[in-house]
């Protein structure tokens, strides 16, 4: 009899530490490997959602392309298969125009601004945009200004680019701002070293974290800081998802999503003199100054384009230009 009880004891509270401490699983996957910038807003993420719900929220981040390339995520993400990523503006195109806007060349002249934008609401207008194909938007943390890098040649104004093979993010406007820059634009997905290295491209452009973590310096000789474009990561929620929770929950998880993005976005920003030091140092050679008015001549016509013909891409482009003059 007392052994009965005591099994029907240990029964219950096994059954009830289970009921307790079954922690909801949200799946949020990077194209990227560890050190880099969507890494590290995941792991932040995942730090601040675990601590602030007592582990009531696990999160599982899946990284180095184990659930495929930025386009298959987001794919997932749509489906709800995982709940949420940490994505690279471009590869948003193909999916709602409006996101473009913020991908626009020698749109932003700083971080700050940068900031000030998206964090306010005309950023809020391309968030909620999103609902409409199937991501709760809850905020940007940032890949950062994408620089020019090749092995051919080093890059001083815009017309030293033609001919040269460039590999651009699956984005329509990516393709065109280095169609009218003179380059020979060639989409892959992320990530490229082998491409570089064979040959198969001859350049591309990533912000300076890139060439470090991914080593861009041991294949890619010349580098150029052109800062064409700021990429900003969108981080999206699965709406299919995001219906299933409470206000509380949902309200804990955008909290943390937005001070892991503003943390990430400070520690990027800190880290950016010390990586082009490394990237001399390891013997890449660095045009610093080049001329960006011949850079800026060749794609000033891009906003009357196709692309942007949509009446509220265009508006909001426009409003854009105007608030960062
Ligand atoms: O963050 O595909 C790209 O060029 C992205 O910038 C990549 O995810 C690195």
């Amino acid at each position: 009899m007392k052994k009965m009880f005591l099994l029907l004891g240990l029964v219950a509270v096994f059954g009830l530490s289970q009921a307790v401490y079954a922690a909801q699983v949200i799946k949020l996957g990077v194209v990227t490997k560890p050190g880099s910038a969507q890494n590290i807003v995941a792991e932040k993420f995942k730090e601040l959602v675990e601590q602030r719900s007592d582990d009531a929220f696990t999160v599982k981040i899946y990284h180095s392309k184990s659930i495929g390339n930025e386009t298959e995520i987001l794919q997932q993400i749509q489906m709800n298969t995982i709940q949420m990523g940490v994505i690279t503006g471009g590869p948003f195109d193909t999916f709602d125009p409006i996101a473009r806007v913020i991908n626009y060349p020698f749109l932003f002249k700083n971080g700050e601004q940068a900031d000030a934008i998206l964090d306010g609401p005309l950023g809020q207008e391309i968030l909620d945009d999103l609902a409409t194909v199937g991501f709760k938007g809850l905020c940007f943390s940032e890949n950062g200004f994408r620089n020019l890098t090749n092995n051919k040649k080093s890059v001083k104004t815009a017309a030293d680019i033609k001919g040269l093979k460039i590999r651009v993010m699956a984005s329509p406007l990516h393709k065109a701002i280095w169609k009218a820059l003179g380059a020979n634009p060639t989409p892959m997905p992320w990530p490229i070293y082998t491409e570089l290295e064979q040959g198969v491209i001859d350049g591309q452009e990533n912000p300076l974290w890139v060439m470090e973590v991914y080593k861009f310096y041991e294949i890619q000789k010349y580098m150029t800081l052109t800062r064409h474009v700021y990429s900003p990561h969108i981080d999206v929620a699965s709406m299919i998802w995001w219906k299933t929770l409470s206000p509380k929950n949902q309200q804990l998880i955008h909290q943390a999503m937005k001070d892991a993005a503003r943390f990430q976005r400070k520690d990027n920003r800190d880290k950016d003199g010390a990586r082009l030091a490394l990237l001399k140092e390891k013997g890449m050679i660095i045009e610093e100054h080049p001329d960006l008015d011949s850079f800026r001549a060749k794609v000033a016509d891009l906003k009357n384009m196709d692309l942007f013909q949509e009446p509220r891409v265009h508006a909001l482009l426009l409003k854009i230009m105007a608030a960062t003059k």
